[in-house]
């Protein structure tokens, strides 16, 4: 765990948040500037930069795992949602510690870089 890194410290309850899943690898908890009904942030419990960071497999298979159950709990599976991830200073990505956001519950716009 990284001390200066906010999503470990929530990843590993150091930070309390609202928390929608989790299990031994990975947690997900609601986004503190939703961009849509349902925004959640399914976040590796270990610290990894980027999805390109040698994230092992069986933690990207954790995170797809827990994608999928943030979605059923949130009622978006046959809706649809949408997956993000940011990485480096061209995507903003503000925080340095890998997470997908998972957005839906509401029509999320026609062309990729909708908002
Ligand atoms: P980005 O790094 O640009 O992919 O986005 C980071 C997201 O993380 C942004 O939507 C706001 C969210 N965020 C940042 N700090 C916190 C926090 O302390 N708690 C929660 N719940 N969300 C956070």
């Amino acid at each position: 765990m990284h001390d200066d890194c906010i999503f470990c410290k929530i990843a590993n309850h150091v930070i309390e948040s609202d928390y929608v899943y989790e299990d031994d690898l990975v947690c997900a908890f609601r986004d503190m500037n939703p961009a849509a009904p349902t925004h959640v942030l399914v976040v590796p419990k270990e610290h990894y930069e980027t999805i390109v960071d040698g994230v092992p497999a069986q933690t990207l298979a954790a995170m797809t795992h827990a994608i999928d159950e943030v979605a059923k709990a949130e009622g978006i599976s046959e809706s649809g949602f949408r997956v993000i991830s940011n990485a480096g200073p061209d995507a903003d990505q503000v925080v340095k510690h890998l997470h997908f956001h998972v957005l839906g519950g509401r029509f999320l716009g026609e062309g990729l870089l909708a908002e």
